[in-house]
Order: structure tokens, then sequence, then C-alpha cells
């Protein structure tokens, strides 16, 4: 396909195609292991993205077909997070976690090779993932001296359910993209030649239904899980929906024309 590029970043690549973005991880020579700058980095796309009013979906995925991500990058591991050139140590993938979840716009994970640890974590938050028939996938913490009892373990026990999601993490196995589509962690499985053709093509098949009702329905599946900051998605969605009706433009007027807002013509709906 004929991507072009969004913008320019070093530590990964963002692309453009008929109403897809794509953020893809570009350190295939560590399996695209994520340092503090790469995160920041996917969260200014991410965020670019989500303003852009030509996207409607986003691609998550990384270079090179042999790796997806393999989580935080150990060698800038230091006291306290990842360490980048200011020095300061991060977690700062915990803030891109939260950006997948809550753009109004389907995020896929289009994942090749390796999916492990919080490169993992990333394609379990993703609304959808598809995956090469080399994927494979795993928690390490454990075995590092890590682990991400955020949405890393809950989330990815309400996908897998408790029983698998505790095995996977208290064992560290690593798993095949079959095992992963028979526990439900992945969508789908193609041939690495499909991989990209698959994942457009699903990407297109939601570009033809209406945003707004994808848009609800994935806030609606936040707000259950979510608590508050959940429900705050869905509630915000129901605004933006009223500021559209001429029953709230008829209390923004009336404000205006300094007049006493007259909603007695307004249905009062069973
Ligand atoms: O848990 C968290 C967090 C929790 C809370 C809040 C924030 C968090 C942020 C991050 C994380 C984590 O991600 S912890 C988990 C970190 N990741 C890992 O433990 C996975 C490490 N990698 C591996 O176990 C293996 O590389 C592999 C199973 C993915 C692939 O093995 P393979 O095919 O044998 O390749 P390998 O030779 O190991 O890797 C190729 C090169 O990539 C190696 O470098 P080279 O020897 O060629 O110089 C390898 O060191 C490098 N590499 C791979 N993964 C990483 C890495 N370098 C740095 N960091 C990595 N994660």
């Amino acid at each position: 396909f004929p991507w072009e590029t969004i913008r320019e970043y070093k530590e990964i690549r963002f692309l453009y195609y008929d109403g897809i973005a794509m953020i893809s991880i570009n350190r295939p020579e560590v399996h695209n292991a994520f340092t503090p700058l790469t995160v920041k980095e996917m969260s200014e796309a991410m965020e670019l993205a989500r303003q852009d009013e030509r996207v409607g979906v986003v691609i998550l995925t990384g270079e090179g077909g042999r790796a997806f991500c393999s989580g935080g990058d150990q060698s800038v591991r230091g006291h306290g997070g990842y360490i980048g050139d200011d020095h300061v140590p991060r977690l700062n993938v915990l803030d891109l976690q939260k950006q997948i979840r809550s753009i109004p716009k389907p995020v896929v994970a289009m994942v090749a090779g390796w999916a492990v640890g919080g490169g993992h974590v990333l394609h379990v938050i993703c609304d959808l993932s598809i995956a090469a028939e080399n994927a494979r996938f795993g928690q390490t913490g454990p075995k590092v001296g890590s682990f991400d009892g955020g949405f890393g373990a809950s989330y990815l026990a309400r996908v897998v359910g408790q029983k698998k999601a505790r095995e996977i993490w208290f064992l560290c196995d690593q798993y095949d993209a079959q095992d992963a589509l028979s526990m439900g962690l992945v969508n789908k499985v193609v041939p690495i030649e499909k991989l990209e053709e698959t994942t457009v093509e699903w990407c297109r098949k939601m570009l033809a239904n209406s945003p707004i009702a994808l848009r609800m329905l994935k806030s609606a599946f936040n707000a259950e899980l979510d608590g508050q900051a959940g429900i705050q998605e869905l509630a915000g969605n129901a605004t933006l929906l009223y500021y559209l009706s001429d029953e709230a433009k008829e209390g923004q007027r009336s404000f205006l024309e300094k007049r006493k807002p007259d909603f007695r013509k307004f249905p009062k709906f069973p």
C-alpha cells in the first residue's frame, strides 16, 4: 500500500494511507524494544492520529517482521524506570496504554514475531489483534524483575480469563499464534505475507461503518471496566451527540440572545 509519512521520528515510523494511521516501532535490531523516547514518539503520534479528522482507524505494529515489540529496553532500564537522554527514569508506556484505550477510534495491533513483556501488554490493550503465523506471545516480567499489575494484568484477565492470565504471568511461558487464537487473545491468524493486507481489509470494513457508532461502542466497552474514567468517556460522547441536537442549541441560543429558553417544543420520548 502507498503509505505516506505523516511525520519523521527517530524510533518509530508514522504513516498514513486511506483513512488509516500506522504507528510502527522502528528498532528491529532489539525486536522493537521501547525506550522512553520510543514511547514519547508513539504518544505524540497517537495524539496526532486522534486529532486528524482523516484518520478513522490506527494500526500499531513493529518494523521488520520478526517482532511486534519486546517490551521495555532492558539496556536503558535504571533505578526506578527506563532512562533517556535527560537521565530521568520513566514508565511512560503506562500513559501510552491509557491513550490507546481512550482514543475514540479503533486501534488494531498488527503482530508479526515477538509480542512479549510490555510489548505484549500493548497488543492486549489494542481493540483488535491480527497475528501472523510467526507471532509469539508472552509476559516475561517475573523473569526479568518487572510486572504490570495495571491493564497488563486486569485487562488481560478480562480477555483470556483469570486462570489463563495467571498462568501467563506466573509461568512466563511463550504461546504461538494458534494458542493465542484459541484463548481469544487475537482475532485472526494469517500467513505473514497476508498480514498487512488482512489488517488493512479489517480497517476498511470498520471505516465503512458509522464512526459515531464505533466511537460509542469503544467507550461503552471501556465504561464497564474503567470506573469513573470509563463513564466520563461514554458521557463525553453523549454530550457530543446532545450538542448536535436542536434542543441543546436552543439552550445556547437563548443564553446568547438573553431570553428564556423555550424547551417546551422538544419531544419527551417515552
Ligand atoms: O514490565 C514492564 C513495565 C511494567 C510496568 C510499567 C512499565 C513497564 C515497562 C516495560 C516493561 C517490560 O517490558 S519488562 C519486560 C522486558 N522484556 C523482556 O523481558 C523481553 C526480553 N527479550 C527476550 O526475552 C528475547 O529477546 C525474545 C524472547 C523476545 C527473543 O529471543 P531471541 O529470538 O532469542 O532474540 P534475542 O537474541 O534475545 O534478541 C535479539 C536482540 O534483541 C538481542 O540483542 P543482541 O544480543 O543481538 O545485541 C537482545 O538482547 C535484544 N533484545 C530483545 N529484547 C530486548 C532486547 N534488548 C533490550 N531490551 C529488550 N526488551
